[in-house]
């Protein structure tokens, strides 16, 4: 198997739990992009603060009953926009149809996500290595689409120096994370310039995640 050039857009099993779905996003782009698009229209996304009170590189904008917020009182989710207050926006359909579907390509049925976080890489963005652990029940799986300019995706191992490995993905790809690989560390290396013809200088990733 050739983790690096899958030859066409079947399922790739990348370890117990997790599954790579090339392309699996590509059918309902046409649906999926101006959503996106509208969603960051009405919501800027927004530097979020780490604990150590920098801004992270990354953007971001939430949907759904629950929003990812940081801030310097640690990371968490919430129900009102940090800055207007506001309820957030809810889920357009196409989302919540592509997160069930991809969740259930990878053998999780019945994924119903109460929060989808939009993270904006401009070039030169990046994630560090992390866990995903604010969330309630880890026995839900984690479902990732991303969009636009391709980024090198750091998959670690369960201990923050296990030495990760590096799976380039592109618009259109869908990753799910679950059972045994919910909780293993990860990143985004820094992003390079590029144009997309959708989304410009910019890659964007979908997190849909059940956060209660
Ligand atoms: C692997 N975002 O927002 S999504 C994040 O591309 C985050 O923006 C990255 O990590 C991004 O927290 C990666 C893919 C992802 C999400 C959750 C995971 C991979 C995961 C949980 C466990 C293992
Ligand atoms: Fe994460």
């Amino acid at each position: 198997m050739d983790l690096f050039s899958p030859a066409d857009h079947t399922p790739v099993a990348l370890a117990e739990g997790a599954t790579w779905l090339p392309g699996f996003a590509l059918p309902m782009m046409q649906t999926l992009w101006p959503c996106v698009a509208e969603a960051l229209a009405i919501q800027p996304a927004m530097h979020m603060m780490t604990p150590m009170g920098y801004p992270m590189s990354v953007k971001t904008a939430s949907l759904g009953e629950w929003g990812w917020v940081g801030s310097q009182a640690g990371y968490g989710y919430s129900a009102q926009h940090p800055e207007t207050g506001q309820p957030w926006p809810p889920i357009p359909a196409v989302i919540m149809q592509l997160a069930e579907a991809a969740a259930m390509a990878a053998g999780f049925a019945n994924f119903v996500p109460d929060s989808c976080l939009i993270n904006v890489y401009a070039p030169g963005s990046k994630m560090g290595l992390h866990q995903d652990k604010d969330e309630r029940d880890f026995s839900q799986p984690i479902v990732s689409v991303s969009l636009g300019l391709p980024a090198t995706f750091l998959w670690g191992g369960h201990r923050r120096l296990d030495k990760p490995i590096k799976l380039p993905l592109v618009h259109g790809d869908v990753v799910v994370w679950g059972g045994a690989s919910r909780r293993v560390y990860h990143g985004v290396a820094t992003v390079k310039p590029g144009q997309h013809p959708l989304t410009g200088a910019q890659r964007i990733n979908l997190t849909l995640r059940k956060a209660r």
